[in-house]
């Protein structure tokens, strides 16, 4: 395929909610979509870092930049490149995997659009919906999140993931498990908030019988991490510490989780996410579906991988309206607590344009 060009867009959308984690709050999402122009077709992506490096390193504006002035210019100058060739091409450039990931999968969806196949068959997807949980922010009371739990087990939401912190973890489960009893899927994210010497403190969540616990201590201490499962019950899964396949298997050897969350922007795209996926999946090691407050965009991708065989526990692959009023996509939904596999070719979605029109704050074109 011959890229034409690139379109950068940026948007803002307000959350449903303020969405409260041990990093920070969030109450808008500002969005950077891509639109890469192709002889044979279009495709579109949505770059999932945040406004501020909280969660990692990357954010919007540097993504953009590293975007414009790196990788589309590298890629922009391959002869007929596939996929396989615009991801080699970016890996000589450190870091950055969000920004990667976002213009691996425009080109993806181009080339999948013109051979007229969708990403889940083309990652081998295996069912047509996946189960969904949803990840409940932290909240000024325990009443307020007993009623948004609440709220969501009434939609119908087949798993609940508490974000915690320190001062805000035994409680809260110990209200929820009260409430709403000991069979509802429970798992709480922490999200880099403690440190070794907390092992006691969240040794206490053992009689909770959780899930699993997502990322208690920072992404680069793996075997903080390995010495913290050896002292807990809960099972311990990965997110910010999980940037690539490589690593996911060195944490399985250390001992450092037992389950994987694998989030695409994370590990610089769909076939690296494909890889990790199948590491986990050698181990034994389950994996589930991260989630960066995406737009239906980088939903439509992520419920494609999500349908994946190793994909065994719900993702955080909630319905749009668990984020947004109004999408810049039609709008997914949960029923019976699962959400469907677009089928169409590519991601299977593009944004409503007169929405998408509205919500614009900004465009650049790139021309190859
Ligand atoms: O740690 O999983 C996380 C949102 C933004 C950044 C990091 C995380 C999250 C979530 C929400 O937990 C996941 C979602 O529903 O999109
Ligand atoms: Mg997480």
């Amino acid at each position: 395929m011959k890229i034409e060009g690139l379109e950068l867009r940026w948007a803002s959308l307000p959350l449903v909610g303020t969405f409260r984690t041990s990093f920070g709050s969030e109450t808008t999402r500002d969005l950077l979509l891509l639109r890469l122009v192709t002889d044979r077709a279009e495709g579109w992506s949505e770059c999932v870092a945040m406004t501020a490096p909280v969660y990692s390193p990357e954010y919007v504006d540097a993504a953009a930049h590293v975007i414009e002035h790196v990788l589309f210019p590298e890629i922009a100058a391959l002869s007929d490149p596939d996929v396989h060739a615009v991801s080699r091409a970016m890996q000589r450039f450190h870091g950055h995997q969000m920004a990667k990931a976002a213009l691996e999968t425009a080109f993806l969806d181009a080339e999948l659009r013109s051979l007229d196949l969708s990403l889940a068959r083309y990652l081998g997807g295996a069912v047509d919906r996946v189960a969904s949980g949803v990840s409940v922010g932290i909240m000024d009371s325990v009443p307020q999140l007993l009623d948004a739990v609440g709220g969501y087990l009434d939609q119908g939401y087949v798993r609940i993931k508490l974000k915690i912190e320190p001062g805000w973890d035994v409680e809260p489960v110990r209200a929820v498990r009260e409430r709403f009893g000991d069979d509802v899927p429970l798992q709480v994210d922490a999200n880099t908030a403690y440190t070794v010497g907390d092992a006691r403190q969240l040794a206490k969540l053992d009689p909770f019988d959780l899930l699993l616990i997502e990322q208690p201590l920072p992404e680069d201490d793996l075997l903080g991490h390995a010495r913290l499962a050896r002292q807990i019950r809960t099972p311990v899964c990965l997110d910010e510490s999980i940037t690539s396949a490589k690593v996911a298997a060195d944490a399985i050897s250390l001992g450092a989780c037992a389950i994987v969350n694998i989030k695409p922007g994370r590990v610089g795209g769909y076939l690296e996410s494909r890889r990790v996926h199948d590491v986990c999946q050698a181990h034994g090691v389950p994996v589930w579906c991260g989630g960066m407050l995406e737009t239906g965009v980088g939903r439509a991708a992520n419920l494609a991988l999500a349908s994946l065989p190793g994909f065994t526990l719900p993702g955080d692959t909630s319905a749009s309206d668990r984020y947004f009023h109004r999408d810049v996509t039609e709008p997914f939904t949960i029923e019976n607590g699962h959400v469907r596999v677009p089928t169409g070719p590519g991601i299977g979605i593009t944004p409503v344009p007169e929405i998408l029109h509205e919500l614009t704050t900004d465009t650049r074109w790139l021309p190859a």
